[in-house]
């Protein structure tokens, strides 16, 4: 039982186990100096205090995600399987809270969350990452292997951000064949994240990857003919 614990290691401890493993927190002054002003922490949690960030990295959470589907089939039957497990995971972070009397909303990172939200900014806010040459958030241990999961607006204190040394600064860039050839999101093939410097003992599996590619180039709406 935690006693006074802040919110950033209530989380942590909620999801110790599932994956979902690197938290990171900052001071919602940070936040709120960068969110636009719908997204800014009054218009979701009054007094709110912290921002608190939770990533998955490597193949863990996807593991344990087939193993869920190995005992439980008809998850894999729903629309968007990893999605639903990712949100049943978070789960136990937003009973924690509760459990402690801590107000807060939770944003999620997948595709269709029902609010948008920048996760990469968030990530970056907190210190987990900062945006490199494809346009990923680079994470200074898992590289470009790791995925942003869940954010917290709470009313309680959390911990600072982590002082993170943008990972890409002093790299020439090998991934996209050096800086001048950075651009964007359609850049991050797995290839790309192959080539980072760094992270490379935290590849995903090839079953993950091909889940991921699949998702994605669903979410792409088709090309016009002549467009
Ligand atoms: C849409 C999306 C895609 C689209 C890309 C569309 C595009 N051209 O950008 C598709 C489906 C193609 C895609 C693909 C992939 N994606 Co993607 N994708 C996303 C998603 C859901 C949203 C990205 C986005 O549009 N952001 C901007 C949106 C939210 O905001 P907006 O309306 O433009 O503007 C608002 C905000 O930006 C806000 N805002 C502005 N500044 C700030 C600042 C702050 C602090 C705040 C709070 C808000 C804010 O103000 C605006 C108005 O409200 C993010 C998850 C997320 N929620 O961030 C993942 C995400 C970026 N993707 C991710 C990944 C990994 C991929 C893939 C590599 C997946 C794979 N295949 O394995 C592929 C790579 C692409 C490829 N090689 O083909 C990861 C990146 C992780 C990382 N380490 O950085 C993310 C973060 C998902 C995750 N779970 O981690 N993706």
């Amino acid at each position: 039982m935690l006693l006074h614990a802040n919110a950033t290691l209530r989380i942590r401890a909620a999801l110790a186990g599932t994956g979902i493993e690197l938290v990171a927190s900052c001071d919602i002054a940070d936040y709120d100096a960068r969110a636009p002003e719908g997204l800014r922490s009054a218009s979701w949690v009054p007094r709110a205090r912290g921002l608190v960030v939770a990533a998955s990295a490597g193949p863990w959470l996807w593991r344990a995600f087939r193993a869920r589907v190995a005992k439980d089939p008809a998850l894999a039957r729903l629309e968007h399987p990893y999605d639903a497990f990712v949100s049943e995971q978070l789960g136990r972070a937003d009973a924690a809270l509760a459990a402690a009397g801590v107000r807060f909303q939770r944003f999620e990172a997948a595709f269709l969350a029902p609010i948008p939200v920048d996760f990469v900014a968030l990530a970056q806010l907190v210190g987990l990452g900062s945006p490199g040459p494809f346009a990923l958030a680079i994470h200074p241990e898992h590289g470009a292997w790791w995925a942003l999961r869940g954010a917290w607006i709470v009313d309680a204190e959390v911990e600072p951000a982590t002082g993170l040394e943008p990972p890409c600064s002093n790299c020439p860039a090998p991934c996209v064949g050096g800086w001048a050839n950075a651009g964007g999101i359609a850049q991050a093939t797995a290839e790309a994240r192959g080539r980072c410097v760094i992270g490379q003992g935290s590849r995903y599996d090839d079953d993950q990857l091909a889940y991921h590619d699949r998702r994605a180039a669903e979410m792409i709406p088709p090309q016009k003919s002549g467009s």
